[in-house]
């Protein structure tokens, strides 16, 4: 793969802590802002239900398209790195976090491996993935069908856009 070619990739962005939208727009502009990678698209804000864990507080969630020469895992890594320039503590599993970062989709890569699950195992199931993910995405395909045919199976009980502009990131 030449290192001069640019893929596409989502992500995921959620956080319940602190000012979750802050972290989240600072780190889109932190990927926006590396030479290998571009920020394409990014989905209206949703304020959500916690999931999994729920004696927790409401999480904002939103979804972004890029554009990277990075591999998946370095993809990932630069990812990791920014949520831990935010300062997240991971203290228990699907707990409160000021920001969380999930690689979704890598271009067509589908991949078991364990250090980075593709398409990522559980976001067919989750509203808060699929809802802003169909912003801009509804038609692209995940694990056999598309973005919008897995949202209309999803519980998206309680969730609300708590931002309908798109340009929520670049404003700080
Ligand atoms: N993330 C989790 C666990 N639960 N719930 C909501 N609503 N949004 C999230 O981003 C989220 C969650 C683990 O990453
Ligand atoms: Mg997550
Ligand atoms: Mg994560």
């Amino acid at each position: 793969m030449p290192s001069d070619h640019f893929r596409p990739a989502t992500l995921g962005l959620g956080g319940n802590v602190g000012d979750p939208v802050a972290s989240m727009a600072a780190a889109l502009q932190a990927l926006d802002a590396r030479a290998d990678t571009r920020v394409t698209a990014v989905s209206r804000l949703y304020r959500t239900p916690p999931w999994g864990k729920t004696d927790q507080s409401f999480f904002v969630n939103a979804c972004a398209a890029v554009e990277t020469q990075l591999t998946p895992e370095a993809l990932l890594d630069v990812c990791l790195d920014i949520e831990r320039e935010m300062k997240r503590e991971r203290i228990e599993r699907w707990g409160p976090r000021t920001l969380d970062i999930d690689v979704l989709t890598f271009d067509n890569v589908e991949q078991a491996a364990p250090r980075l699950e593709l398409p990522h195992p559980r976001m067919t199931e989750r509203g808060f993935v699929l809802m802003p993910l169909a912003d801009f995405a509804a038609d692209l395909a995940v694990k056999g069908r598309s973005v919008g045919e897995w949202l209309k199976d999803a519980d998206v009980q309680g969730i609300e856009i708590a931002d309908a502009s798109r340009d929520w990131w670049t404003k700080s």
